[in-house]
């Protein structure tokens, strides 16, 4: 789903075409999954120089033209989701590491209800054992219904959504991190704060 405001990256006039989302994806492996392969190091909070991480893609190669500082702003700025943060010279990923970093999340006060779109075929097991991080470090959850139904038709056959008492799960002390403007994160949610919704939860 492409958010209001944020249109298509640009090309720059007659430069070979980079793909973006192609650049994205490469961003979201180096700052989410596998830093090493490119070799870098992330600091606590997940972050790392805007130049060393240019540098790295540059020098793991595969682009049409060399990367600039600018393109990768353009993902930071105009790509599908509000994937990435840049700060004082540093970018890191908003969510979705599964790396252990000790200082990625901020703990923060959620909205009231939260949403979670995911398969049917998970169903059994998450009404089961509550959400878990699976292979990330924290659960993912969206604002909005439209988010959740996105995000979990990523995951194929029938999806489905299920309604978090997130305010009830942080008075418990459940830890909520924001992720984005519309997607906060958890530790795990036990399945006492989830319920299949909306009523029809199952339509395609
Ligand atoms: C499921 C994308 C069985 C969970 C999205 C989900 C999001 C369980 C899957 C972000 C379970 C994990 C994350 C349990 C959870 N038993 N299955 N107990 N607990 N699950 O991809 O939330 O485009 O790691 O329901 O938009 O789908 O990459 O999580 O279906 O924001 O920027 O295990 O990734 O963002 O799948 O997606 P994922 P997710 P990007």
């Amino acid at each position: 789903m492409r958010r209001g405001g944020r249109p298509m990256p640009e090309q720059l006039e007659g430069a070979p075409k980079l793909n973006y989302v192609s650049l994205s994806k490469a961003m979201s492996k180096a700052l989410r999954h596998q830093p090493e392969r490119l070799g870098i190091r992330l600091a606590p909070d997940g972050s790392v120089g805007l130049d060393e991480l240019m540098n790295a893609l540059n020098r793991r190669g595969g682009w049409p033209r060399a990367l600039t500082e600018a393109d990768i702003m353009q993902v930071v700025e105009h790509g599908s989701k509000q994937r990435f943060a840049v700060e004082d010279g540093r970018i890191r990923a908003r969510y979705g590491h599964s790396i252990a970093l000790d200082e990625a999340y901020v703990p923060a006060e959620p909205p009231a209800v939260l949403y979670h779109g995911t398969s049917q075929r998970f169903l059994d097991s998450i009404l089961d054992e509550g959400l878990l991080p699976m292979d990330r470090q924290v659960v993912h959850l969206s604002t909005d219904v439209e988010t959740a139904w996105a995000v979990g038709r990523r995951h194929g056959g029938k999806t489905v959504i299920l309604t978090v008492d997130a305010e009830r799960a942080a008075r418990e002390g459940i830890q909520f991190y924001c992720g984005n403007d519309s997607t906060w994160l958890a530790d795990r949610v036990p399945a006492r704060y989830l319920t299949l919704g909306q009523e029809t939860a199952t339509q395609e």
